[in-house]
């Protein structure tokens, strides 16, 4: 096994890889941009070092800096993650030719030739995996096109030949749309993959998106651990990922596992890898029932990477993908059989990402984790890479955590995601929490019926909005566009009972230990609610501040200033809804102000009693 790892990447996934490496011993390294100084995965590691300014080109994505980073740090190996180089082919053949440092990866032949899709397609047709119906050479002039559709019919995708996750894909509906949309996607093709050629392909209108996790070592052991559906996306971004597949019989989930098994054997691939599937959906099909063997699927793509959603096939198998990545790397054997991998139960994976669902999902541009507070319990798994108290660093992509979540059957693994999300409090930033809350009580989504379209096409954003306005929490910059409002959250015990307060005060004077200090000190303030101007209690110190859980008039006050008092002292007594409430002291102390005297009316959430 390796000494020490570097890691190629930031964020929770490079936290991820840090912490299969602690599993096994491994030292970890870091590398960061100016703009990650202070960053989750900068201090989970042993050591770091800065390889350049925040644009990621200029660090995260330059190949020499990295390897330096390596060599100085003595790191024996690196670990890509994902995105940022971890499907950089060149990157890959230069760390392998880095003597002393290993790839943590596929060989970057491997990368070459399956990134290269007409050749991955050659690949896959000659090992008996179904591709889509199309060429394998690249288009040579529209009239292959106009003849393509004469043949198979329209419409027809043209897709740029070093394309994939949706860049570089075109769609024909009909013969005179063939020579704008070639001319397109050849554009693009160069533009982003710099390779203008294309190849075509059956368009399937309506495919579900499903894909196998892959694992294999260096001594021709290959496995597949069962299946993803990604079917939940937006604009080609994965949103919601789950396993096993809510669409597919055993069989057909079998038979697409043992299709991915063949190709990735017949590459000679290695390493952990996602194969990509289409399966053909019936539109007719209703939810509970499935998609069985008769069933068409096609070869799309292969990832030769760890995926974001790799921790949903972690929670089936219990195998850590990560953890065989490091031990296959350094040339270690599989130790488990084909049939030793048993999928258990259901898992989902949700993308915590910091954007505005209700602002068609725009990044959030800055803010602080004023509150982070991420749920736990039975089934529920969150991989992340930031703290409470951090900024967010808004120069990458906007996924800040993940949440998975684990259960017995489909049905239970919803039941514990909608308690998880219920119980993810982060303030200070926008996340799609919300959004996530409102799949899951989407008809579409809970009977597993949605479609790659499904969000982009049917959903109503009015919904959308409606869950933010419900679930979502306010953020630093709507705070300050209005900030003569000071909100304050309480809890009060009222015999016995526990009660939270939200406070909001409107134009009124901060509850600010300044005011109390301009205030004199030691004197008395004006009891609350004592005069009809809405003048509000100033409290001095940082005691605890004792407030009314409801709007009422005092009947007694049994302390005065100076008072100690013990939990469960009764400090006044309330009158509210024609009962009276002893309201008690939940810590002991020194009562420092009393704020009421007899007969005042007071409102929720005035104060009454402060304690040091
Ligand atoms: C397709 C397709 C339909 N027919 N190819 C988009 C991402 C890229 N990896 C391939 N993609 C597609 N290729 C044929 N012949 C539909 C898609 C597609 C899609 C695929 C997977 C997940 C989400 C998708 C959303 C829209 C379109």
């Amino acid at each position: 096994m390796f000494e020490k790892v570097l890691v190629a990447n930031r964020g929770e996934i490079a936290v991820r890889v840090m912490r299969a490496c602690d599993d096994i011993g491994v030292d970890t390294v870091a590398v960061y941009s100016d703009a990650d100084k202070h960053a989750g995965h900068v201090r989970y590691a042993d050591e770091a070092y800065n390889v350049g300014p925040a644009r990621a080109a200029d660090s995260y994505l330059d190949h020499e800096g990295i390897i330096d980073a390596a060599r100085q740090a003595g790191a024996d190996a690196i670990h890509p993650g994902y995105g940022f180089l971890a499907e950089n082919a060149e990157f890959a053949g230069k760390v392998e030719e880095t003597e002393g440092v290993t790839w943590v990866g596929p060989s970057a032949d491997s990368m070459r030739q399956l990134g290269e899709k007409t050749q991955a397609r050659k690949t896959m047709r000659d090992a008996d995996v179904p591709i889509v119906p199309g060429t394998t050479d690249p288009v040579e002039s529209v009239e292959d096109v106009h003849e393509f559709g004469e043949e198979h019919g329209y419409p027809i995708a043209i897709k740029a030949e070093g394309g994939g996750g949706g860049r570089g894909m075109k769609i024909v509906r009909s013969e005179d749309e063939a020579a704008e949309q070639l001319e397109s996607a050849e554009r693009e093709g160069e533009a982003y993959f710099d390779n203008a050629n294309v190849y075509l392909e059956r368009y399937l209108e309506n495919p579900r998106h499903i894909e196998v996790q892959i694992l294999a070592d260096h001594h021709g052991n290959v496995r597949h651990l069962g299946e993803r559906d990604c079917s939940l996306q937006r604009r080609h971004q994965k949103v919601i990922e789950e396993g096993p597949s809510p669409a597919l019989t055993d069989e057909l989930r079998e038979e697409i596992g043992r299709a991915a098994r063949r190709g990735a054997d017949s590459a000679g691939y290695y390493n952990a890898g996602t194969f990509e599937f289409l399966v053909e959906e019936d539109p007719e099909r209703e939810p509970g029932e499935l998609l069985g063997p008769e069933t068409n699927f096609y070869f799309l793509e292969v990832n030769t990477r760890i995926q974001v959603e790799h921790t949903v096939t972690e929670e089936l198998t219990g195998v850590d993908i990560v953890k065989w990545q490091l031990k296959v790397a350094s040339d270690e054997e599989l130790t488990f059989e084909q049939d030793d991998v048993e999928l258990e139960g259901h898992a989902v994976e949700y993308r915590i990402n910091a954007e505005n669902a209700a602002n068609d999902f725009a990044p959030a541009t800055g803010g602080k984790l004023e509150t982070y507070d991420p749920p736990g319990g039975i089934g529920v798994r969150v991989d992340d890479g930031l703290r409470q108290g951090d900024d967010l660093v808004t120069d990458y992509d906007s996924m800040v955590a993940k949440l998975i979540v684990h259960g017995s059957d489909r049905e239970e693994c919803l039941a514990r995601s909608r308690r998880a999300l219920a119980e993810y409090d982060i303030e200070g930033i926008p996340t799609i929490v919300p959004f996530h809350r409102l799949m899951l009580e989407d008809e579409a989504f809970v009977g597993g019926t949605h479609t790659t379209k499904y969000l982009d096409e049917d959903l109503d954003e009015e919904r959308v909005a409606e869950a933010q306005e419900q679930w979502g929490t306010e953020t630093e910059s709507e705070d300050s566009s209005d900030d003569d409002v000071v909100e304050r959250d309480f809890t009060v015990e009222v015999n016995g009972k526990r009660f939270e307060v939200n406070l909001e005060e409107r134009g009124a004077a901060q509850l600010a230990t300044t005011a109390a200090a301009e205030n004199g000190g030691g004197e008395r303030p004006e009891p609350a609610g004592g005069s009809d101007d809405g003048g509000e209690t100033v409290v001095e110190g940082d005691g605890e501040t004792v407030e009314a859980e409801m709007q009422g008039t005092i009947l007694d006050v049994n302390v005065a200033e100076g008072d100690e008092v013990e939990p469960g002292d009764v400090l006044v007594v309330l009158e509210a809804m024609k009962m009276e409430n002893d309201v008690v002291a939940s810590h002991g102390g020194t009562v420092t102000q009393v704020a009421v005297a007899e007969d005042d009316s007071v409102d929720m959430g005035d104060v009454l009693v402060v304690i040091d």
